[in-house]
């Protein structure tokens, strides 16, 4: 089910190949990298994160502008060309 608007939910990315991983429309805060606290790099809002082989970051957001799908996608330009794209859904 997705989570209303006004829930602070919290995502974890997964891979075995390097995304950059860009969500649209809101910026996020880097929670951990691989099941420790984040480095320098990932301090502060952001709108990409870095995913190298085999790590796993979590990151947290607030899909506050309105309810509805929120696009994400690798920045890869091979990855984009093939559609690695999804949508979240939040709801009212
Ligand atoms: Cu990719």
């Amino acid at each position: 089910m997705p989570p209303p608007a006004s829930a602070t939910p919290k995502w974890r990315f997964v891979t075995d190949f390097h995304h950059p991983i860009h969500l649209h429309l809101n910026q996020f805060h880097i929670l951990s990298r691989n099941n420790t606290t984040p480095g320098p790099y990932d301090q502060g809002w952001k709108d990409t994160v870095e995913l190298h082989p085999a790590e796993e970051v979590e990151i947290t957001t607030r899909f506050t502008d309105y309810p509805g799908r929120y696009a994400f996608h690798c920045h890869n330009l091979e990855h984009e060309d093939m559609a690695m794209m999804a949508t979240l859904t939040t709801t009212t």
